[in-house]
This record gives structure tokens, sequence and C-alpha cells, in this order.
């Protein structure tokens, strides 16, 4: 186009990028995933401690390159039982139906917790508020919210408690959170290397452009029930993705208090979140219950007979 201006060329490829990814949005598959309720797990044999499996001693490489906060450093770490998988809605009644235990986000004051709200296509996407909510109401009987339910959803992970509730739940197990190393240690499963930047194929994790578009290749939008996946070499599921489990560790400077979160979610895509890896930590503020959350136990206990 004879006389077009620099102005001109970058209006026109700016006007053309903004359609391609409008096609790019309207295109991609939105699948309707049917929805699964529960998954088999393997049946145990003679299990010294049921549901739990042993992770052995040994001396880890933690961290990575990927984000700043994931520091590379060594760690020891003794043998430990850890359960194969994480603590699932019905676990979390019964502990609540025996202690009457009142978790933090129902108790007078405080009202709710965060939740995932996919926004639409033409929200402003530069903020995470475009798709978190502190939502009123949410808590683990109702994660999105008052008007949503845990019917059904027995045996998916519970979520939307916090630190103190986790460690109420463990400790009425005889039990306790794990420390980052162990879980690092455990979710590693022994493997001297791993990918680095790869999303991983058995894991719950994102596909598509988040967090507008989640085509569920693997299966699930939202979270999925436990033990869906294959364990790893140590025989735990769901180490990677699904939700992201506390830890007993504070995470470094950081206001306010804060633990350490493992493992990514399945809100964790390319796109946005490379979070689907062992060495992956966040800060999760410790009075704050989120819909992407839950947690895993230990046991201290000798190795298996
Ligand atoms: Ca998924």
């Amino acid at each position: 186009m004879p006389g077009m201006t620099s102005l001109g060329w970058t209006l026109v490829a700016a006007i053309t990028a903004a359609a391609l990814l409008a096609l790019t949005i309207a295109f991609l598959p939105q699948r309707s995933v049917p929805i699964t309720l529960a998954c088999p797990l393997q049946i145990e044999e003679r299990a010294q401690h049921p549901g739990m499996v042993w992770v052995p001693a040994g001396a880890i490489e933690m961290g990575s390159d990927v984000y700043p906060e994931e520091t590379r450093r060594n760690a020891n770490v003794a043998g430990f039982w850890m359960d194969r998988t994480e603590v699932t809605n019905a676990d979390f009644a019964a502990f609540v139906r025996a202690t009457n235990y009142v978790t933090v986000a129902e108790r007078p004051g405080k009202k709710g917790a965060a939740v995932f709200v996919m926004p639409s296509g033409d929200a402003n996407l530069s903020s995470v508020a475009a798709w978190w909510r502190y939502v009123e109401g949410a808590n683990w009987r109702h994660p999105g919210g008052p008007d949503t339910s845990i019917e059904g959803r027995e045996n998916f992970p519970v979520v939307a408690v916090t630190l103190e509730d986790a460690a109420a739940y463990a400790k009425w197990k005889g039990r306790r959170l794990p420390t980052e190393a162990e879980w690092e240690r455990a979710a590693r499963a022994g493997a001297a290397q791993l990918p680095e930047r790869e999303q991983p194929k058995d894991a719950n994790t994102w596909q598509g452009v988040f967090p507008i578009i989640d085509t569920a290749e693997d299966g699930f939008t939202g979270i999925a029930p436990v033990g869906c996946f294959k364990p790893n070499a140590f025989g735990v599921h769901d180490m990677i993705g699904n939700v992201w489990e506390l830890t007993a560790d504070t995470f470094e400077s950081h206001a306010p208090a804060a633990h350490v979160i493992k493992g990514g979610s399945f809100l964790c895509a390319p796109n946005y979140c490379l979070r689907y890896r062992p060495a992956a930590r966040q800060p999760q503020e410790d009075g704050l219950g989120t819909s992407h959350i839950g947690f895993r136990t230990v046991l201290e206990a000798p190795g298996p007979n």
C-alpha cells in the first residue's frame, strides 16, 4: 500500500494479531468432558499402614533454575510413610464428624476462601484478580462458594483448608504435614534427572490458554478425583498437578506469614505457570484457604517389614 506510514503498518499488524488470537480462541476445542467421580486405586496387599507408601531415606538435589524462588540446594531426608493420595473430602469429613472441628473459613469473622473463576475472553487479564475471587461462604464443604457442594465428590481432594486445618487433621491421624524436603523427595521418587520445563503427561494440569481456555486433554477441567493418574516410582499419586499441597515449612521472608506449597495444580499451564514440577514452590498465606490447595500427611514409623 503506497503511502502507508509506519504507524499505519503497526496498526495493521496489531489488528491482525488481535484477529488471529480471537480466531484461535474461537476455534480451540471446548471439550465437553464427562465427569469422573472416582478412580480405582490399586489394591494394597498386606498394607502396613493402609493408604500410605514408604518413601526411603535419601539425599536429594532440590530446586531448579526455572523460577528464582526455586533455589538449588541439597537435603537429606530420613525414610517416612506418606499418603499415597491427597486427603479426600471423605477423609476430612470423617475427621470433622469425629472431632466437631470447625475449619478457619467456617469460623465467625472468617467467612470464605479464594476461588478460581474462569474469566470471560474480554476480561482484563493483566491481574490475577481477573480469575481469583474471595468468595464469602466458600469453605471445604462449599469449595466454589455457598451454591456449590461436595456431594458426590467424596473422592476429590479436600480444598479451601488452611495450614491450621491441615495440621489439625494430621494430628488427629497421629501424623504430620511433610517438610518441603520430604515432599520433594517423594515427588522426585529417586529420579536423577527430570524434565525442566516439559508439561507432564501423568498429571492433572491445564491445556490451552490459561486462564480462559482449558481443553482438558488430560481428561479433567478443574480438580480430578484422587488417583486418576498413574503413581510415580515410589507409589504416590498426583504429587504433580491436581491441587497444590501444603507443607510444614515456612516460606522465607514473606508477609503475611506463609508456608511453602508444592506440586502445582490443575491451573498450571505452559503459557502461564510452569509449576508442574517437583522443584516448584510458592508461598501460601497461612490463614487463607483456596480452591486449588489441599494436602497429604506423613507418618514417622519404622519402614516396611
Ligand atoms: Ca486438566
